[in-house]
This record gives structure tokens, sequence and C-alpha cells, in this order.
């Protein structure tokens, strides 16, 4: 491994322009349950039954709940180092994108200035009804928020299986990874489209891709250095080296 963490220190300081993909991984060590892993949260609850739209419609005050429960769980978690490390990187490269999957908003907690956020952020709600208001909200114990201008319900502000994404974040993410020397890949289990698609444009414009995650995933074979651990404690091992500090 210590290998693996010096040649890609030796990458990160040959590039000018670096697009990072997050993913619930790298929220794990601030104690945010990923979705996939064993006690994962789509091991409790079947994504299904809560993130959609039809699930919404069906039973909004349940859908609730549960954002609800995870706004709460995630207020109390605080950013960990390897969210720091994407914080320097934005600082120290002339070219940086940071695209995240998750809607924790931890990357801005920790200082990150632009995240581009694939999949909406927990801590926001729109109206159902005039879907361009967006606002703060965190829901409590009401479980049946009505938009305080029309009355109309609203809902989370994150993006449920089979929706789109908001075309103009995906194009963001797609015009950093289709233009960038480095792409690093951190806490994702590469399975979700459109996100797990954005390896592979870097890979095709001709990237060097590093991978940072606790198990394989589809990517992994792809990797110039595909790095098993945790974010982190692997990405200050890294930064440490591109910095020269000893
Ligand atoms: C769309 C928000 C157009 C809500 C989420 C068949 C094939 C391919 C694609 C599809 C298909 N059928 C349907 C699709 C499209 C679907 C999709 O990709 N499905 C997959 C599951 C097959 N995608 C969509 O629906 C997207 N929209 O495509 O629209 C369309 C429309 C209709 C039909 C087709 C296409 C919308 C996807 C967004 C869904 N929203 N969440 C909420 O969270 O409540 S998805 C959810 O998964 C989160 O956003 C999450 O970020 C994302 C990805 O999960 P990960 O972040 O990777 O987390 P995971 O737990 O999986 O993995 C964690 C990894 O970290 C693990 O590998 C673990 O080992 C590692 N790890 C753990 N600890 C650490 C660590 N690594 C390092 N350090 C650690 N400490």
């Amino acid at each position: 491994m210590k290998k693996q963490i010096e040649k890609a220190a030796e990458i990160l300081k040959e590039t000018l322009s670096v697009a990072v993909l997050t993913g619930a991984g790298v929220s794990a060590e601030s104690n945010i349950p990923t979705y996939r892993d064993a006690d994962g949260l789509w091991n409790q609850f079947q994504a299904q039954d809560l993130a959609t739209l039809e699930a919404f419609s069906k039973n909004p005050a349940t859908v609730w709940e549960w954002y609800s429960y995870r706004q709460q769980l995630m207020l109390k978690c605080e950013p960990n180092p390897g969210h720091k490390i994407f914080v320097e990187m934005e600082k120290y490269f002339p070219e940086f994108t940071l695209i995240t999957q998750n809607i924790d908003g931890l990357h801005q907690r920790a200082g990150s200035k632009d995240v581009v956020e694939l999949h909406g952020n927990v801590m926001k709600a729109r109206c159902m009804k005039e879907e361009e208001k967006v606002f703060d909200f965190i829901a409590g114990d009401n479980y049946l928020p009505k938009c305080e201008d029309c009355g109309s319900l609203i809902r989370p502000h994150v993006v449920w299986f089979g929706e789109m994404l908001d075309s103009e974040v995906i194009g963001k993410a797609t015009s950093a990874a289709a233009n960038c020397e480095v792409f690093i890949m951190s806490g994702t289990s590469a399975v979700v489209y459109p996100a797990a698609g954005l390896p592979l444009i870097a890979i095709r414009n001709g990237a060097k891709l590093i991978e940072i995650n606790l198990e394989e995933t589809p990517v992994s074979d792809y990797a110039e250095i595909s790095i098993r651990g945790k974010s982190g404690e692997i990405l200050p091992e890294i930064w440490k080296l591109v910095k020269g500090d000893k």
C-alpha cells in the first residue's frame, strides 16, 4: 500500500487539473451510515420503499420521517480528515472540481467552496408544485410539511431513483470528468448511474484514475491505482507526500 500511496502522490504532484467523485464511504468515518455496506441504509430499508417519487406520493409522512431521522443524524456528525483533504486540494490545484453523490453537506461544512451535489442535499426541500422554489428546511417532527406560499406539500431536495439529475449539475460533472488529467474516486461502490459513469468518461478522455475504497468496485480494474483503505486515513497520507511534508 505504501508504494501505491507514493505513486498516487507522484501523479498528483505532476498534474494541474483534478476531478473528484465521492460517495457515502467518505462520510462513513463521520459516523454516517453508507448505503450498501453490511450495516448500510439500504439493508435496513428498501430503496424503492423510500427513495422514489412513487413511495413519496403514496406515503409522504413515512418518507419524511426517514429523511428527518437522517437530517438529525447528519447534523450531529462532523467532517472527517478525508473531507478536509478535498478542501486543501481545492486551494492547491489550478483546476479542481469536487463532485459528490452524498446529500449530507459535510464537504461544505469541511470548507469546500464549490461542491457539485449530484443527488441534492438532505438539508434542503422544495415545493412539489413550484419545483424551482428550493430552500433550507429541517423537518423535525413535521412529517407533512407544506409550502408557506402555496400550501402544497414540500419534498426533500434529493434525487430519487428513476428521477433525472439536474441537467446543469450533471453537465458540470461530466465536463470536469471529460477534461481532467487525474480523476480521484473515493468511498463509492460505483453502481449508481449516471454518477458511476463519470470515472469511465475520465478514463476515455485519457485521465489517470485513482481509487481509494474499502472494497473493490466495478471500476477498480480501470484504475491506475486502486488503494484498499479508509479515505480518512489514506488521503492525508497521500497529501503529506504531495506537499513534501515529512
Ligand atoms: C437516473 C439520494 C434517468 C436519495 C440516491 C439499470 C442499470 C443501470 C442504471 C439503472 C438501471 N435501472 C435504473 C437505473 C438508473 C438508477 C441506477 O443507477 N440504479 C442502480 C442502483 C442500478 N439511477 C437512477 O435512477 C438515477 N437517475 O438514472 O435517471 C433514468 C430514469 C429512469 C430509468 C432509468 C434512468 C438517480 C440515482 C440517484 C438515486 N439517489 N440517493 C437518498 O440518499 O436518500 S442513490 C444513493 O446511492 C446515494 O446518492 C449514494 O450516494 C449513491 C451511491 O452510493 P455510494 O455513495 O456509492 O454508497 P455505497 O454505500 O453504495 O458505497 C459506499 C462505498 O464506500 C462502498 O464501496 C464501501 O466499501 C466504501 N467505504 C465504506 N467506508 C469507507 C469506504 N471507502 C473508503 N473509506 C471508508 N471509510
